[in-house]
């Protein structure tokens, strides 16, 4: 883990928005039990131009020369990389949707990055991992199953429509799994841990659903 010092966080952490936000879990807002719709915006959702910044309140700037990557757990070659060695892996492209269980999504953007599956090619996790669980500099953590995890639209995205990624959304390094709610794709993240067993994270044992898929509105649980 990093020294201390080695992080600023800059902010308050937002304890009426996360107490809002877990009243809305014990009330089941926003739900439209229409999940068997296929338009390219799930249910419940409405279409935003601009893009929302949403985070527990507290930013953190990580001086570059002491950021780590880390991979982690039940892996054969665990990773531990600085910017320049993560900026130096294959570089992808790709473009997808965004749906936050808060009920905004945005379309096509445009991502610069790192596939979680290169990542898991070099670090090649054992016989027994099944699960993933995130941390991030502001102590934010959340968790996805291994599978999703691995699928080729995921990307440790350093860009942002051709702009290194900015500190609000999570730069210099976030987690884009496009096909869940947004707060499954961590911002600021430093250590992606493999797991045998299930670690619900930061979301997930405040009312918010282990899965989160969009689709099948999986908002609460
Ligand atoms: N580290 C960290 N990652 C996070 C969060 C956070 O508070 N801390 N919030 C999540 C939530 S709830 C959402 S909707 C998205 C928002 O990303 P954005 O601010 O870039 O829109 O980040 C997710 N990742
Ligand atoms: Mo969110």
């Amino acid at each position: 883990m990093a020294e201390e010092d080695d992080v600023t966080l800059t902010g308050k952490v937002k304890d009426k928005l996360i107490e809002a936000k877990q009243a809305w879990a014990r009330d089941g807002r926003l739900l439209t039990g229409d999940v068997g719709a296929r338009d390219r915006l799930p249910p419940g959702q409405t279409l935003v131009k601009d893009w929302p910044v949403l985070d527990l309140g507290v930013q953190p700037e990580v001086k570059p020369d002491k950021w780590r990557l880390r991979l982690e757990g039940l892996v054969a070659a665990p990773l531990a990389l600085t910017l320049p060695d993560f900026m130096a892996l294959p570089q992808t492209e790709l473009v997808n949707d965004i749906h936050c269980v808060t009920a905004w999504s945005r379309y096509d953007n445009h991502w610069q990055g790192v596939r979680a599956a290169h990542l898991l090619e070099l670090a090649r996790p054992t016989q027994a991992a099944r699960f993933v669980s995130f941390t991030s500099y502001d102590g934010y953590t959340t968790n996805v199953s291994l599978a999703d995890f691995a699928e080729q639209e995921v990307l440790l995205a350093h860009s942002w429509e051709g702009q290194p990624l900015s500190r609000q959304h999570g730069g210099p390094v976030r987690v884009v799994l496009p096909k869940l709610y947004f707060w499954k794709s961590p911002k600021w993240v430093t250590r992606i841990e493999i797991l045998g067993v299930d670690r619900p994270g930061f979301w997930e044992v405040r009312g918010y659903h282990n899965n989160g898929d969009p689709w099948a509105e999986e908002r609460y649980g």
